[in-house]
Parts: C-alpha cells; structure tokens; sequence
C-alpha cells in the first residue's frame, strides 16, 4: 500500500553551513565561535568538512540527480560580516553564486540565516547574552535578504535557538563553551529578540516570502504515570518546548517555567518592555526538527540541579534513552514524531509546519562502492509513516527536508557521526551516495512510501 503525501508536499534535504562548507579562512571570512571553540578545546574543526564551499556545483548536482526538489541550508554570518557588522562582497558572492546553481538545477533554496556560528567578534562583545546582537543580527538579515531574495522565498531567521542558547552557555557541551544558566536564559531571550527583529527586517524589505523560525522538539516520556513524575516530564517540556514556542506564538513565557527558573534570578529582569511584542511576529510557518524524544524522572530533593543543559531546572534528571538507538544514543521512537505534529498543531492553532530536519546517523562503511545504510531506510521509513499517520489525523504538515545531505562535522563530535544521504569520505572528499539517498529518491519522485 502507498501512503502519499499531499500535493505540492515539499520534499527537501537540509545541510548548515559550518558543517560542511570548510575553507573557514576563504574570500575574508572572519573567525566564528565554533572555529575557536573547537580549537581552544582541541576538537576536530570545521575544516576542511565537506569542501562544499568549493564542491558546491558537485553537491548541488547530486540533488538534481536524487531528484529532491528543495534545500535548506544555512549563510554562515561571518562570511557576510566577518566581524558581525562589515558586510564582505566576497562571503556575499558565494550564497549569490549557490542560488543561482541551484535554481539552474532546478532546487528551491529554502535559506537559514543563523545555523550556531556566530562571528567570534561578537562573542568578544559577549555573545548572545548581549542584547545589542538582536539588532546586529537584523542587520545582517536585511543585508542577505537584499542580494537573495529576487531568488529565495523561504526564509528561515535562527535554527534551534535551545542549543544556541542552553547548550552554548549552559552546560557549555557547544561553542561558546560558557557555563553559565543565568547567562543561558539572556541568550535565550535575546535569540528570540533577534528573530523577531529580523523577521520585522526582512518583511520591510518587500516581497513575496515565507519567515519561520526552526525549534528542537523532545516529546518527554517517563517510565511511571504518577504525579511526581508528570511533574518532572512537565518541567523538562516547558523549558525544551515551549521556552521558545510559547513567546513565539504571542503567549509570553509559560509562568509555571518562570517560576521553575526564578531563582537564577535573570530571565525576567532581561524583558524589557515591547520585547514580547517583537518576538510575536506572525509566522508563517514553523519549522519542526525531530529526532528523539527525551525521557524524564524526578529527583528526591526538590532543590538538586538537573542534569539538562540548563543545570538549574532543579528536582528532575533527564534518564538514559532505551530500544533502539542510533549511533549517537538516540532513541528510535517514531510514534512520538506523530504525537509531536499532533499536539504542535492544536499548540500552535493550526499554524503550518515544515519538518526542518529528521534523519538519524549510523556506522556507514563503503563496500565495493556501495553504502547498505539498511538502518537509516528504516529510520527515515519509519519516520515518514509517522509524518504521514499525522496528516492523516489533521496535521497541516507543508514538507520534510531530510537532515542531511551529506555527512558532516557533528558540532562537538567532530567527524564521528554520519548523518548523510550522501557518504563522504573526509579524506578524499568521495562522495557515494548511499541506499538511503536511493530510497529516499524514489519516495520524492512517487511523493509517497
Ligand atoms: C540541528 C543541528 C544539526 C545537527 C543534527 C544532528 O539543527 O539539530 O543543528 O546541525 O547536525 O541535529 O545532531
């Protein structure tokens, strides 16, 4: 039996541009955090990665072979402005450059204007926690929307603030590498900030286009239904899901999450009057990222701090995930993906949705030129089905961009995990396409599984 997707279901793959790109000193491009983040804490690096500043035409290619009509990807901010206020022609030229060769090869450009790399010059003026970025970042916003958008209609501001923000200065696993919730929490609202004004920006400028936001969700499951336990799942989904959603939809944040987080004492004092307004521009669509969902338990003493990102979400402990799971110790659970649209959709009172990124990485080998990912078909065919059982039951689900096109630098895991349709080898800069690239081709071209 065929499940189809509906008409005019937008199938893509999605890739970010410190993850691939390389040449991070090329056409006057300044340092970003994860270029000294990572070489401060002797990590691999984001280069050379996939080459694809300089491969883009081969990679562009493999799409239009694979036949997979959209691509989001992401401009790297130090490119345009390698010190995050001076605009370099040169960074400029090369997202010029990958429009036009893809809409050659007949490849919708979906564009993500903040993918984590922020100029390192604006981390020295302190990084998200500093206010003044919401503003810079408008700027470079309008900045890329005046050169791309003749070509480009679907514009996304900032990828998965949660991690920028909780993850990058909380538990300090991603660059900047701070440690500091209270700081955290700033960097969060000041994210949220910099989407709203950017989003104002790019409407300004005119034209016919579509502004999203990506958000991370984590379904929370726990082992036992009982009051304690719904408590501890409650907290971790307010600050995983809805810290970012609820501002963005014009709620403000959720007051039982202030409360959860008023003892750290800096996330109210950083609203300044107006901000909520700014953050609730309307959107057009949502972008959704997937991959597994998180499971939850609580801790004896109320007062303990969590092991979450953000320490300070006290009384609960985020559990190690079980079954199945993928190369990074994710777990495999398809049927919290349907539950996720399901609830995002009366969430969100019907707003659109594109899943941003889905996909999973596995220990891929080439063998005799070949790559049988059988675990990562199953993966994305699982993950489909459930995509799909959601737009059965009512989900208005515009499209899915398969994350991702190639493998690539895994942030903080270097080159450890591969998450590609397209196998690379870091080395030679091979590129195989592998049994999932096939398969998911011929999903695309029968816009069904
Ligand atoms: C994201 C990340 C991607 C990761 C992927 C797998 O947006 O979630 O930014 O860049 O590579 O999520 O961890």
């Amino acid at each position: 039996m065929t499940l189809g997707f509906p008409d005019g279901f937008r199938w893509g793959t999605a890739t970010a541009a410190y993850q691939i790109e390389g040449s991070t000193t090329a056409d006057g491009r300044g340092p970003s955090i994860w270029d000294t983040f990572t070489a401060r804490s002797g990590l691999a690096t984001g280069d050379p990665a996939c080459d694809h500043y300089r491969r883009y035409r081969e990679d562009i290619g493999l799409l239009s072979e694979l036949g997979i009509p959209y691509y989001r990807f992401s401009v790297a901010w130090s490119r345009i402005m390698p010190d995050g206020r001076t605009v370099e022609p040169r960074g400029l030229a090369f997202y010029d450059r990958l429009v036009d060769a893809l809409l050659e090869n007949g490849v919708t450009p979906m564009v993500t204007l903040y993918h984590w790399d922020l100029p390192e010059a604006l981390q020295a003026e302190g990084g998200w926690p500093n206010r003044e970025l919401a503003d810079l970042f408008a700027d470079y916003a309008l900045t890329v929307h005046k050169v791309l958008s003749d070509r480009v209609q679907q514009w996304t501001t900032i990828n998965e603030p949660f991690c920028a923000a909780f993850i990058g200065y909380g538990n300090g696993d991603h660059a900047p590498g701070i440690q500091d919730e209270g700081a955290a929490l700033v960097a969060g609202h000041n994210l949220l900030l910099a989407h709203g004004k950017a989003a104002q920006a790019l409407r300004s400028d005119g034209g016919e286009q579509e502004v999203s936001i990506v958000l991370n969700f984590a379904p929370v499951l726990t082992d036992v239904d009982d009051a304690a336990h719904r408590e501890a799942a409650r907290k971790f989904d307010f600050l995983h899901n809805r810290f970012f959603l609820d501002p963005l939809l014009g709620r403000g944040y959720p007051p039982e999450l202030l409360a959860d987080l008023a003892h750290l004492g800096t996330l109210e004092p950083a609203i300044a009057d107006g901000d909520l307004e700014i953050i609730a521009q309307p959107l057009d669509v949502l972008g959704v990222n997937y991959y597994a969902p998180a499971r939850a338990m609580p801790l004896e003493d109320p007062e303990a701090d969590s092991n979450c990102p953000l320490p300070g979400l006290r009384g609960m402990d985020v559990q190690p995930p079980r079954g199945e799971l993928t190369s990074l110790g994710w777990e495999q659970r398809p049927e919290c993906f349907t539950e996720l649209l399901l609830w995002l959709q009366e969430h969100c009172d019907g707003l659109p949705l594109v899943i941003a990124e889905n996909g999973a990485a596995f220990e891929d080998e080439v063998v005799e030129g070949r790559v049988h990912d059988e675990k990562r078909v199953r993966y994305f065919a699982d993950h489909l089905a459930a995509v799909h059982a959601a737009i059965e039951r009512g989900a208005d689900v515009r499209g899915y961009m398969a994350w991702s096109l190639l493998d690539n630098f895994e942030w903080a895991m270097g080159y450890t995990q591969r998450f590609g349709l397209v196998h690379v080898d870091f080395e030679t800069q091979e590129r195989v396409l592998k049994d999932s690239a096939l398969f998911y081709a011929d999903v695309v071209a029968r816009n069904g599984l």
